[in-house]
């Protein structure tokens, strides 16, 4: 099983799981400005050009993050870091998965590209200030959630928090600080602690 990836990209996240869940993976770094990767060119392993693709011993190729955190924790298929099927401890963890997807990642992806997509400083801010404000709303949505609970869906890491976690460390990149929100700096803390986390945060360069 082999992980493509971009150092400290979403891709972090299932890198997590499967840290996680001691998996045997592989990894290949891909260059996204490029697409390509030590296989060459990574639009062939993925059309869309985005990380994280999974590439399965058996050859399939499984995309959107998510979607391979939740494929992998299924390999387990004991309720680690997702819950057996049926149970509403399940569809907690995916309601979370859901709403960082859409709006958590995908309110920090514009961030990332202002200076490619808006030609003026000016315009720049403006966007910057609109996603900002959003991921501002977001993030206290999850503080009044996340309360004094270790994880965001009580005691136990799910795949959710490995997501969530990964999002979260790009606040430094995008000039916000966690230190309004107590609790969520502390559950950044609490996660960067994880020893699986630590591993694979090295596996990416990202830590010493
Ligand atoms: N829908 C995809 C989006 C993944 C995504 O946005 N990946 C970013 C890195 S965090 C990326 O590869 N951006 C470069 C690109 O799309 O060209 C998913 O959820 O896995």
């Amino acid at each position: 099983m082999k992980l493509f990836y971009s150092p400290g990209s979403c891709a972090l996240a299932p890198h997590i799981v499967m840290a996680e869940l001691n998996m045997a993976y592989e990894l290949e770094a891909v260059n996204l400005k490029d697409k390509t990767c030590a296989s060459g060119d990574y639009y062939k392993t993925n059309m869309k050009g985005s990380v994280p693709a999974l590439k399965m011993d058996s050859g399939d190729i499984l995309t959107e993050g998510a979607i391979i955190s939740q494929y992998l924790a299924d390999q387990k298929n004991d309720g680690t870091l997702l819950a057996k099927f049926g149970t509403i401890d399940r569809f907690r963890t995916l309601e979370w998965m859901n709403f960082i997807a859409t709006d958590i990642h995908k309110n920090f992806s514009p961030l990332f590209s202002l200076e490619r997509n808006y030609k003026t400083a000016e315009t720049q801010n403006e966007v910057k200030n609109v996603f900002k404000t959003a991921l501002t709303d977001k993030f206290n949505f999850i503080a009044e959630k996340l309360g004094q609970n270790n994880y965001l869906t009580g005691t136990e890491f799910t795949i959710a928090d490995a997501y969530l976690f990964t999002c979260l460390t790009w606040t430094k990149y995008v000039g916000m600080e966690l230190t309004n929100w107590t609790n969520l700096n502390s559950y950044v803390k609490r996660v960067s602690e994880r020893p699986a986390v630590i591993r694979a945060m090295t596996e990416q360069g990202l830590i010493k």
